[in-house]
């Protein structure tokens, strides 16, 4: 196979030709049969990422794309960990008088909101964007102009957050805004509105990167990658595409039905005039439930990827872990009502989603079966991000078994709005999925930056963090127990409470400073860092066959996938394809089960217009807390740059 053109098996021109699809006299040089050197330059000038300011601003490269998108999230993660400090002080003691009521509640809900919408889903995306096309063994993503302007939504999204919050104009009504406390009668001003419309930034970023990931997933990926060789990985972020196509959706109607009931006067959440406030809940749970997993499948992917690079030996298991990931996308629709347990459901319901609840936890406990499987085969060898991997299991389990018996009726009934909570969900979202990502910015730094960060320190941050986290959250649990609620900006003396949560703040600055280490770790380790080479762990998927960081066209020649491991397979020198265009951003599309070549596609070129695209939509939602007209007006700017955007430039590629 090693070499073998894309032309020999089927007569991919002739078939091509007769669809109509390509005109042979515009056919430029292939890389068949072209000298490395020669290739090297060709592609470079072909998919480099224009120089300048206007150029970077252009890029449509999704490596570049990924690596805003990972920085953004980032700064978004420590502003939303700042929040959290800034409560925890206040919390230290009883009576404490650093923070009042009105600050304190804009400070839980933008904690709430960064975490969830500005940091935990754009970095689970990122990492996607960054990493899925060079999985996949494709020269760049699906929909490259549609994956820039989903980074330039994003980002005005959070600024419009972040500036209302300096504005004193935060959302104060808790990440998911409740009805009727988030309606026109009990939240006037404008900081609901913000919260509705910063939702919907968020949304349409993720669907548009979500649409993206999945064509690419489906239709890029090298020749002889059939389904049952796809990395587990990239199988995750399928999964998770398709679970943010069905779950968002239900989450901009929940926001833009709340801000129609502040703008426009409609009664869709007030029962007085025949709308119903539970809906509200049902809108928005229907999305949050799968949420949680929008974050958490990902970061499966992520300790799938890590485990079999240490234990040395494939995941036990590959199709049950296949199977439990899409069980669990499908699933996790079919739990939202507990989180509405408080709210007098009849009993028969309630039962219903007490057995779906604790049904979720067969797939999740599957797969982590299979990891611990893989490692008793394997011959683990403990570096920084296996650490995090076991971080991940321990904390993760336990935020399970929380999970379960709140799954129960009267112990929710219980514990409802309580500290227990609080403890319960910060395990599953920070066991299931900051520290699989930590433990993946250890195993793919080196991937992105081409140098390594430093293994001491990496080990001193895992301890610090594990320390630090469970030193904040466990006694969380016990406080909840002793009836301490959410939400508060503070308690009297004489409840006791005072000891205990001085020990919690002060677990939470550790694990605050555990990231101070970390970052200090990133900098560090790209400036100084050992170089690394193009696979310093010996991994085996494909991302590691290019150089690290790799070039603009990922891979010099589209790879053939006969194994999934191919590096394990091949050790020597991957198969591969040949016959594309080096003077055009030609990408392979195959077949979307057996990954057979089918046709060669254009990709798109940079653009400016991406940006202006989201400039016109970001102005457009921001105006639109002011005045539903917004919508009108902002159609016309929006057409313009939409217009700039597919414009054809009557070069060659147009012409074919
Ligand atoms: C430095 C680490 C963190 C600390 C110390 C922390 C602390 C807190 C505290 C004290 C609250 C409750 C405030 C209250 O109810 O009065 C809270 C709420 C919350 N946290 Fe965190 N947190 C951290 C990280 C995270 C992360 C990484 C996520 C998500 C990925 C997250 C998601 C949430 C959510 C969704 C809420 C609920 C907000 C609301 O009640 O509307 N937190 N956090
Ligand atoms: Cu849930």
């Amino acid at each position: 196979m090693t070499g073998a053109d894309l032309t020999s098996g089927r007569d991919l021109r002739a078939e091509a030709q007769a669809k109509g699809d390509l005109a042979p006299e515009h056919d430029g040089p292939r890389d068949t049969g072209m000298e490395q050197a020669d290739l090297q330059r060709w592609l470079e000038r072909t998919w480099r990422t224009p120089p300048g300011i206007i150029g970077a601003l252009s890029s449509v490269d999704h490596k570049v794309i990924a690596r805003r998108y990972l920085i953004t999230a980032f700064v978004f993660l420590c502003l939303g960990g700042l929040n959290a400090v800034a409560m925890r002080v206040q919390l230290s003691g009883p009576q404490r008088g650093l923070i009042g009521p009105d600050l304190y509640n804009q400070l839980f809900t933008m904690h709430g909101v960064t975490m969830m919408f500005l940091f935990a889903v754009p970095i689970v995306q990122a990492t996607g964007i960054y990493l899925v096309p060079l999985m996949v063994g494709t020269r760049n993503i699906a929909f490259p102009r549609l994956n820039a302007f989903s980074y330039w939504v994003y980002l005005s999204g959070g600024l419009f957050a972040w500036v209302s919050f300096a504005l004193n104009m935060a959302p104060d009504v808790g990440w998911f805004a409740y009805v009727p406390l988030s309606g026109p009668e009990f939240a006037p001003g404008k900081r609901a509105d913000v919260w509705a419309q910063m939702i919907t930034y968020t949304e349409v970023s993720s669907l548009a990167v979500a649409v993206a990931t999945i064509v690419t997933i489906l239709k890029q990926r090298a020749p002889g990658m059939s389904l049952d060789k796809i990395p587990l990985y990239v199988w995750a972020m399928l999964v998770t595409s398709f679970v943010v196509v069905f779950a968002m959706p239900a989450v901009m109607i929940t926001s833009t039905f709340l801000i129609l009931d502040r703008l426009v006067g409609t009664h869709i959440f007030n029962p007085a005039e025949g709308g119903d406030a539970l809906l509200f809940q049902h809108l928005f749970w229907f999305f949050g439930h799968p949420e949680v997993y929008i974050i958490f499948l990902p970061a499966t992917g992520m300790v799938s990827s890590i485990i079999p690079a240490f234990a040395r030996r494939p995941v036990f298991g590959h199709l049950g872990m296949v199977l439990s990931l899409i069980a669990v996308g499908f699933l996790s629709f079919g739990l939202w009502v507990h989180h509405m347990f408080a709210t007098g459901l009849p009993k028969l319901g309630a039962s219903f989603f007490t057995a779906s609840s604790m049904m979720i936890a067969i797939p999740n406990g599957v797969q982590i079966f299979c990891w611990l499987a893989t490692m008793w085969d394997g011959r683990p060898v403990i570096r920084a991000p296996m650490l995090f991997v076991f971080g991940f299991f321990f904390i993760f389990v336990i935020g399970g078994l929380t999970g379960v018996m709140l799954a129960s009726v009267p112990l929710d009934l219980q514990v409802h709005d309580t500290y227990f909570v609080v403890a319960h969900f910060h395990y599953v979202l920070i066991g299931g999925s900051v520290f699989p990502l930590l433990g993946a910015a250890y195993f793919w730094f080196p991937k992105i930056t081409g140098r390594m960060m430093s293994e001491r320190l990496g080990r001193l941050h895992f301890w610090l963090a594990f320390i630090g986290f469970n030193a904040a959250f466990f006694p969380m649990h016990i406080v909840g127990l002793w009836g301490m609620p959410r939400r508060v900006y503070t308690y009297p003396a004489e409840l006791g409470w005072g000891n205990i949560n001085l020990f919690i703040t002060a677990g939470a600055v550790v694990f605050f400073l555990s990231f101070v280490l970390f970052t200090f770790n990133l900098v560090h380790g790209a400036l100084k860092g050992a170089a690394a080479g193009n696979n310093p762990w010996e991994a085996g998927t494909l991302e590691w066959a290019t150089p690290s960081p790799p070039p603009s066209y990922n891979f010099a020649r589209i790879p053939v996938v006969t194994n999934a491991e191919p590096l394990w397979a091949e050790r020597d020198a991957l198969p591969v394809a040949t016959g594309l265009r080096v003077d055009a951003r030609e990408l392979l599309v195959s077949t979307v089960a057996e990954a057979h070549p089918d046709i060669r596609e254009k990709s798109a070129t940079p653009s400016i217009w991406p940006l202006f695209a989201a400039f016109a939509v970001g102005g457009t939602f921001l105006y639109s807390i002011f005045t539903p007209w917004a919508i009108v007006w902002g159609a016309l700017p929006i057409a313009v740059t939409l217009i700039g955007w597919f414009w054809p430039k009557g070069d060659l590629e147009d012409e074919e």
